[in-house]
């Protein structure tokens, strides 16, 4: 299960002291397991105090027997309190669901898409788990029994044993590259100039274990016995060699969930998956340049580092920082996931991503899947009707991680630094903001200068624009002499007011494409917009509150309505943003705008762009928090809205 590894370290110490004698009072209903997040350092006499009996702790989680009207006080203190009683355990884990495929059927099918699809498509054990299962690597690629010179990527799924979703994204993804290639022109283009690589089962022994009995068994480690315990396993996803053990996002005990393991890579799957990674290294150089580890649940997409939660520090430079968020964010937006940094969910040391970016420089993300939130009854185990949409739902964010794969830094726009060609050129605008009002037309220069090899004529398009904006080039096709050549973007009445980034495309007649963005702002009629900065805090009992704004004089007679792209830009500290919801309440109804997105993690920052088409503009517009779940504070801290 999830576990928050913040703040609660000092209960370990203390908690035992004041609760583990007493014992619950009388009543009606029996004490049963519950398990209490959210506790503070210094509040484990909220335990004492409700009856509740400490049973075991865990980072950030303390066990407590203790009658359900107790839990109920405790969940009143703001702490959050889950119940772990047998029955409901039980309930919730079994029976295996036959839907899924196991280790068996997954060897199966990677066989089966070898032999349908012998050019495209190969297979090689790359070595064997503890209990001496095969760890099977798919490569999908043209000419595949060639070792090309193509930018390659790694996909690995099921480090953790219970997250069998993991491996139908896996196939998932072999099935879409070899069953479309051919037909479907971005997937062919991927296959013909990528090498693939896909574990869809990094941990085949805890995998089948989980499934064994025939009852689902809730298991996340692999199976290699501990010296010296009788508790076995080690959580694979912390006992990597980057920052292994180094800051309190792991367990050095070995009946843990998050047990790292007695040394750095001490786990036989982890050693398997990077020797096979360190093997990769051509020459010096490293091939693979994108990686991504699939778990459940949450649905969010992270990044490094999540031993820490500084962004540039370490190995990690600013630009690297920024392609690894721009890449992320993109992915998030095609896949409906939330993006953030991986310890903005909770600090975990030893994790794939930081090992992969920091000793490899290989650009690495972790999805977290379906579901979205911590429903006891469906986290690790969703029946397997789900399995169809909740894989082909990132088929786009897959094709664009792949898009990226020869430079993860034009996500950036920084080609030209870190992916220079024989025949290369860079592509400017004089940095700036350029503000434009509605319905007018703002201009400036690009010029295309030569830096290395052939003199070339480059064509400009370009994306990222809003609706009614054009960008205008004075010339289609632009020499590579360094000239200032016009540009300029005009805009219609009805754009949306907001900032904008248009990344200007070129596209030379030698085929190098360079990019570079542009920052367009568009300002509109001051009586359309509206902010509210007044802090509103959100109570933590499922209380609406509004954070209130009057528009006026916006909606004209001839056009009353709001826009149908209209701009509503959100910051709400909060701690867990999974518990939130959030509408915006017009003068003609609510539009749900978040609704328990982001699992875990802090803080929301976010543009959204509306359709309030069928709303009129004038009146009182309020944005409405709703906390849904205790144990989480924060609160609504500005807002500001542009209609039209
Ligand atoms: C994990 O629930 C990895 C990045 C966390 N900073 C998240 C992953 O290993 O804890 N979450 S999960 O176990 N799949
Ligand atoms: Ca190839
Ligand atoms: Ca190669
Ligand atoms: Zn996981």
């Amino acid at each position: 299960m999830r576990r928050r590894v913040a703040s609660a370290l000092s209960v370990l110490a203390l908690g035992a002291a004041f609760s583990l004698f007493s014992t619950p009072a009388e009543g009606a209903a029996p004490a049963q397991a519950y398990r209490v997040r959210g506790l503070e350092p210094g509040q484990e006499l909220l335990l004492d105090r409700a009856g509740a009996v400490i049973t075991d702790v865990d980072e950030g989680a303390v066990y407590v027997q203790a009658r359900p009207d107790q839990a109920a006080k405790l969940r009143k203190q703001g702490l959050k309190v889950d119940d772990m009683s047998a029955a409901t355990l039980a309930a919730t884990f079994g029976p295996v669901d036959p839907g899924y495929t196991d280790y068996s059927e997954t060897k199966a099918e990677v066989s089966r898409l070898v032999g349908l699809y012998p050019t495209l498509a190969s297979q090689q054990v790359i070595g064997k788990s503890y209990e001496g299962k095969d760890i099977v690597a798919l490569k999908i690629s043209d000419n595949v029994g060639v070792d090309e010179s193509e930018p390659e990527m790694l996909f690995t799924a099921n480090q953790h044993a219970r997250e069998h979703l993991t491996v139908e994204m896996a196939l998932y993804l072999a099935n879409m590259l070899l069953n479309d290639y051919g037909s479907d022109p971005a997937i062919t283009k991927i296959v013909d100039n990528r090498e693939i690589w896909i574990v869809p089962m990094v941990n085949p022994d805890g995998a089948q274990y989980d499934v064994d009995s025939g009852d689902y068994l809730m298991w996340r480690k692999n199976r290699q016995p501990n010296s010296g315990s009788t508790e076995i396993g080690t959580d694979l996803n912390r006992n990597w060699g980057y920052k292994w053990g180094c800051c309190a996002g792991s367990s050095g005990v070995k009946s843990k969930d998050t047990y790292r393991g007695s040394a750095a890579f001490s786990a036989k799957e982890t050693q398997v998956i990077r020797d096979f990674v360190l093997s990769r290294r051509v020459g010096g150089t490293q091939q693979i340049t994108e990686h991504l580890d699939i778990h459940t649940y949450s649905q969010l997409v992270l990044w490094p580092f999540g031993y820490t939660t500084s962004t540039v520090v370490g190995p990690m430079t600013a630009d690297a920082y920024a392609a690894l968020r721009a890449i992320g964010t993109e992915m998030a937006d095609l896949n409906g996931y939330w993006p953030g940094q991986a310890s903005g969910l909770y600090i975990a040391d030893g994790i794939i991503n930081d090992w992969m970016w920091a000793d490899q420089k290989i650009f690495s993300f972790t999805f977290e899947m379906y579901p979205k939130r911590s429903d006891l009854f469906e986290q690790f185990y969703p029946p397997a009707s789900v399995i169809p949409a909740q894989t082909s739902r990132n088929r786009q964010a897959l094709i664009r991680l792949a898009q990226y794969a020869d430079c993860p830094y034009r996500s950036v726009s920084k080609e030209n630094t870190y992916c220079p060609v024989a025949d290369d050129y860079t592509l400017t605008v004089p940095g700036a903001t350029y503000v434009v009002a509605q319905g007018g037309t703002v201009s400036t220069t690009i010029a295309a200068t030569k830096t290395t090899g052939a003199n070339q004529l480059v064509s400009l398009t370009a994306t990222g624009a809003p609706a009614g904006m054009t960008p205008i080039f004075g010339l289609g096709s632009i020499p590579t002499d360094g000239s200032a050549q016009a540009i300029s973007f005009s805009t219609a009445a009805t754009t949306t007011p907001g900032e904008y980034t248009i990344v200007v495309r070129g596209e030379g007649t030698a085929g190098t494409v360079r990019t570079a963005p542009v920052t367009v702002m568009v300002t509109g009629s001051a009586a359309c917009q509206g902010s509210n900065a007044t802090d509103v805090a959100i109570p933590d009992d499922g209380t609406a509150v509004t954070s209130s704004l009057t528009i006026a004089g916006c909606g004209s007679l001839a056009s009353p309505m709001a826009n149908a792209a209209a701009r509503l830009e959100v910051h709400i500290a909060h701690t867990n943003i999974g518990d939130l919801q959030l509408r915006l309440v017009g003068p003609g109804g609510a539009v749900l705008i978040h609704d328990r997105d982001g699992a875990d993690m802090n803080n929301i920052d976010k543009i959204y762009t509306l359709d309030l088409s069928s709303q009129v503009a004038d009146g009182t517009w309020s944005l409405e928090a709703t906390d849904l779940e205790s144990g989480a504070t924060g609160k609504i801290d500005s807002w500001t809205l542009t209609l039209k």
